[in-house]
């Protein structure tokens, strides 16, 4: 991506700071929170990239040559995120796919709350398939004379002020939006900096594609089970089925969905009533990257995920998500 001329690119410190600089009464913390969350990405990238050699030198969970115990890489993302999260004194409580209870960070007077899933899809390491960290930013609700507590964690996806993931595939790419649109960097690995290279990322209308687990589809509702047939069918758009596109990896999946359109589905099924994905870090941050891209995001009930309320960090829901014409044929067979 990176060519000739870096002298016209420019680099997520540079646009981080012209979007301070153009909201009045900005103070900067959550300027240093997202900075601080492109170095844990860095890191994060820089290890999974070595996953494989990793695993040819025998390092996974043996004792390596040094004679250390190689942590799995969802653990050390988890880690690497958690002492980003607390560098800067911002982050009062850090809510994790990792963690069973919401963690109090050291700085009980921080500004913001940040909830993740810091190593999404790693399922897939084994077979170099991309994967990715999501994140969401939330300011406390508490007064910060006080330790925060779980109404903090317990937040509504409209009180989002911040949401991305970055995507470690054939480049790691930053994602992210503080209401104000979608932006998109890729890492130089060279340089070990983020450029932008894209802003005011739209969804298009309409996309040639469905994503989702088909091996479920007999566990599906009927309206999922009918759109999939109708996907199989050639549209009345471009006169062609559409195409199947399901990787497994959220981020993945969301991500294709967002440059290219189409619709990514993770339904609840009979043997999972619920859904799969977690509607604080997974379902909250991506239905909020995809609105301000001008897309849709909602659960089977119709209802938009970001007012799907929330009752318990871990909970699961059900996601559809994609260009809005494609959802609107969706939703009218809810
Ligand atoms: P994880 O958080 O345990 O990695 O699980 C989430 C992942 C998503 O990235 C992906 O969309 C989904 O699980 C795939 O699930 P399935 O294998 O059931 O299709
Ligand atoms: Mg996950």
């Amino acid at each position: 991506m990176v060519s000739a001329s870096y002298a016209r690119l420019i680099t997520l410190e540079e646009f981080i700071i012209q979007g301070q600089n153009n909201f009045k009464g900005a103070t900067g913390e959550l300027s240093q929170l997202l900075r601080d969350i492109a170095l844990a990405a860095k890191i994060i990238s820089n290890e999974v990239n070595k996953a494989g050699i990793t695993n040819i030198l025998g390092l996974d969970g043996s004792t390596n040559v040094q004679g250390e115990m190689v942590k799995r890489l969802d653990i050390f993302s988890n880690d690497q995120m958690r002492h980003a999260l607390s560098r800067s004194g911002n982050v009062c409580m850090i809510i994790s796919e990792e963690n069973d209870e919401p963690v109090r960070t050291r700085s009980s007077q921080g500004k913001y709350v940040v909830a993740m899933d810091p190593l999404d899809g790693s399922s897939n390491i084994d077979v170099n398939v991309s994967i990715g960290t999501i994140f969401s930013v939330f300011s406390r609700k508490t007064d910060r004379t006080q330790a925060p507590d779980i109404t903090d964690a317990l937040q509504a996806g409209t009180d989002q002020i911040a949401a991305g993931f970055v995507l470690y595939g054939s480049s790691t790419t930053l994602v992210y939006t503080t209401g104000m649109g979608v932006s998109v960097f890729t890492l130089d690995p060279g340089l070990g900096e983020f450029f932008l290279s894209e802003r005011s990322v739209r969804i298009p209308a309409f996309g040639p594609a469905y994503s989702l687990n088909e091996g479920h589809i007999n566990q599906c509702s009927r309206a999922v089970q009918q759109y999939v047939k109708q996907c199989r069918q050639p549209d009345k758009i471009s006169g062609r089925p559409q195409q199947c596109r399901y990787i497994g990896s959220m981020v993945s999946d969301v991500y294709r969905t967002l440059l290219n359109g189409g619709i990514f589905m993770y339904p609840e099924t009979t043997a999972l009533p619920k859904g799969k994905l977690r509607l604080l870090y997974e379902c909250y941050p991506m239905a909020f990257i995809v609105e301000q891209a001008g897309g849709k995001a909602v659960d089977c009930r119709n209802t938009r995920i970001l007012d799907v309320p929330l009752t318990q960090i871990h909970q699961r829901s059900s996601i559809y998500l994609g260009s809005p014409t494609n959802m609107d044929t969706l939703t009218a067979l809810f």
